[in-house]
Formats: structure tokens, sequence, C-alpha cells
């Protein structure tokens, strides 16, 4: 593990690694870009913050590419007389049409990671199609990976967690690069249990059988042999952006999931 960890940064001929972290409204995208961009510097990297957020006021980093650049939500509200939603819709359409624009222009910032932030409104970003064509634009530059966040604090219930897989597998699909899962805001985690929720599937199964009976039971227990395949795919990592745990481990995470070594792909 340490050799591959120095030899990251110290192979300069190396191509940059690309993370794109995306998740659901609030789930710590972009406090994670920051956490990860400063652990790694900590540790060595040279590291480049992009923002492709065009409706966020502030980053707590500084990005080295800016959409907010080209155009912000906001500005589009006011030019095309459109909501907040219609507006978003509008931006991620350009996105779309100028990705191999813009994916030339991520690849001209230099350093062994460009940590990648992507709009709060992760469903308009992967459901449409500006996060396949960007990510297509990407995988021609450099090795990519999606890092896709679980909003920790939202999993109350063993149905909570298939409900998010069923949208990380959705998103897996979409987006077709490698792709990672991490658990955040392991600070404030609302289930002891979590972890393993998410590595056996009998224990799952049992706590779903607790659940309240009847067609929706049934659905989740059918549906949880459906997901449970990316569940077990990799180790389940939980991470705090806040006290920092679990980013060494989210690291190697994303190492094995890029390197050519890595079973995740
Ligand atoms: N306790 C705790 N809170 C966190 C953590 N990471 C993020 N948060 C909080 O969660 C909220 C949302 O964090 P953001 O980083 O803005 O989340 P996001 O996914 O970028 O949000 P959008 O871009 O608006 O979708 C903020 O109040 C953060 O302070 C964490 O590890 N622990
Ligand atoms: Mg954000």
């Amino acid at each position: 593990m340490f050799k591959n960890f120095f030899s990251r940064f110290f192979n300069s001929t190396a191509l940059p690694i690309q993370v794109v972290f995306i998740g659901p409204a609030g789930s710590g995208k972009t406090t994670l870009v920051k956490a990860y961009g400063d652990w790694l510097s900590k540790n060595g990297g040279k590291v480049c913050f992009i923002n492709l957020d065009p409706g966020v006021e502030k980053t707590p980093y500084s990005p080295s590419f800016d959409i907010r650049i080209f155009f912000t939500v906001e500005e589009i509200m006011r030019r095309e007389s459109l909501g907040p939603n219609g507006a978003m819709i509008r931006a991620m359409d350009i996105l779309a049409e100028r990705s191999m624009e813009f994916a030339s222009l991520i690849s001209m910032m230099e350093g062994d990671y460009r940590l990648i932030d992507t709009p709060g409104q992760s469903e308009l970003f992967v459901f449409r199609s500006a996060g396949p064509e960007i990510m297509r634009g990407l995988s021609t530059i450099s090795r990519t990976i999606v890092v896709f966040l679980i909003d920790g604090q939202l999993v109350y219930s063993p149905s909570d967690l298939i409900a998010v897989f069923s949208l990380a597998a959705a998103c897996r699909l979409r987006l077709n690069v490698p792709f990672v899962h991490v658990v955040t805001k392991a600070d404030v985690l609302k289930r002891s249990d979590i972890e393993r929720l998410m590595q056996e599937p009998e224990y799952l199964e049992e706590r779903i059988l607790e659940e309240e009976k009847g067609l929706l039971q049934e659905y989740v227990l059918e549906h949880s042999k459906t997901v449970y395949p990316f569940l077990r795919r990799q180790r389940t990592v939980l991470v705090s952006a806040i006290s920092g745990s679990g980013l060494d481990l989210m690291d190697s995470l994303i190492h094995d999931a890029t390197c050519e070594c890595g079973d995740l792909r």
C-alpha cells in the first residue's frame, strides 16, 4: 500500500487521476472535495480543484477551473426569465453541449489529482446528458473515477439504504466509468450498523424482515437482491469531511479502482 501511495506522487510521467464527486443534494460533495484535497496536499500530492456547479455561491476551495466563469444559474435565470429549476436544466444542457471544450480546458489544469465538484441537483447532472457527456470527455483525457456519496445521516432504515443504492446503481449505469461509493458524515451517522448492513446480505435481509410487512417490504426484499451485487463489489468506507476520518481509506479505494491491478472497474 505504501509503495503505491508514494509511487503515485513521485512518478512525474503518470497522468492525473480525475475524481468526480457525485451525490444527492447536500450529501457533502463540496466539503469532501475540500477535505480530500487538503488531505492529499498534506501527504505530498499536487491537487487542483474543478468546480462544475454553476449554482454554487461560494466554494471552500479555490478552483483552478470554475464553470461559473462561463455561466451561472443566476445569470441564466435573469437572461432567460427562468425559475431556478428551469435555469439549472438550461445550465446542464449548456454543460453537455460544450462538454468537449470544458474537458479540454480541464485537461490543462496541472496536478496529480483533479478533484471535480458537481452540481447539487445530481439528478439533472446524471440523468440529462451533461454528466455522461462530461464523463466521456474527461475519460479521453485521463483516468477518471466517480465517487458516489451516500449521506449517512439520511440512512435510517434498511429500505433507505436500498433506495439510495438504487440511485447509485442508476448513476453507475448512466456514467459508465469506474465507480466507488462512500458513506459521508460518519461523525453523525444515524445507524451504527450501516457497515454491517452493507457487507452482510443475510443481516440486511433480517433487518428488512423486521420492517413493516406488506407489499413494500416484498419489493424492498426483491430489490435488495438486485442492488446487493453493487454493494458487495467493494469494501464499505465511512468518511467524515469534518473530522477527517476515513479519508485515507477513501484514497486507497480510489487508487484501487483506478489502478490497472484493481478489481472495482
Ligand atoms: N457532520 C458533518 N456534516 C457535513 C460533512 N460533510 C458535509 N457536511 C455538512 O453537510 C452540508 C452540505 O454539505 P456540502 O458540502 O455543501 O454538500 P453538497 O453535496 O456539496 O451540497 P450541494 O452542492 O448543495 O448539493 C453542510 O452543512 C456541511 O457542513 C461531514 O462529514 N460531517
Ligand atoms: Mg456542493
